[in-house]
């Protein structure tokens, strides 16, 4: 079977292993917040349309973002991190935002950039507006997608070993989809000093 429904809608885990841990909360935020923090984060935040160098040519970042350290973001952005700080015990210190205008925006298949994390903290995503399908692959030959449709108001909390050993995305689609945002909550730090000993390795 190539591809895995990962969660479903009661909140399911991909449970603790050496790989580390995906916990998905539907409705960590009620509906009625959902719907006011998707409208008044569309409206009011300055979004970034980016372009990045890939592969020697320079490409539009197929959706719009923003980012704040979060003791200097909207108090709307505050008031959410001290809520998910207070929900899962970790002080998050980051956000970053991405706002999918249709199915043509995504994000690639990733990690995110260990060497600018807090060694061992969990990133956090909180979804806002419409569904998005995220999928999920073990890093290795072969290994099978995972998916999860991340609803309005839900919390993926990716552990940091996830980091290490799976990549995530949000794939583009055809089928017609409204705008959406998600918010990554994230423990910025100098990273674990192995990982930027490499990367400086690799950008010498
Ligand atoms: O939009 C999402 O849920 C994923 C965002 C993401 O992967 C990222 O910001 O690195």
């Amino acid at each position: 079977m190539s591809q895995l429904a990962l969660f479903d809608t009661a909140g399911v885990v991909l449970p603790e292993d050496e790989y580390g841990s995906f916990v998905y909360t539907p409705e960590w935020l009620p509906p009625l917040f959902a719907e006011a923090w998707f409208e008044e984060l569309r409206d009011t935040i300055d979004w970034q349309a980016q372009r990045r160098l890939m592969y020697d040519r320079e490409l539009d970042v197929p959706r719009l973002t923003a980012h704040f350290e979060l003791a200097l973001a909207p108090p709307l952005l505050q008031d959410a991190g001290e809520r998910l700080s207070a929900s899962v015990g970790v002080a998050f210190n980051s956000v970053g935002l991405n706002r999918y205008r249709d199915g043509n925006d995504s994000v690639a298949p990733h990690n995110d950039h260990l060497d600018e994390l807090e060694p061992g903290a969990p990133i956090a995503l909180v979804s806002l507006g419409a569904t998005r399908r995220m999928t999920l692959r073990r890093k290795g030959k072969n290994q099978p997608a995972l998916h999860a449709e991340l609803e309005a108001g839900s919390l993926l909390l990716m552990s940091y070993e996830t980091q290490l050993h799976y990549t995530h995305g949000i794939p583009k689609t055809t089928e017609p989809v409204g705008e959406r945002i998600s918010l990554a909550f994230r423990v910025k730090g100098p990273g674990d000093e192995r990982l930027q000993a490499i990367r400086r390795r690799q950008y010498r």
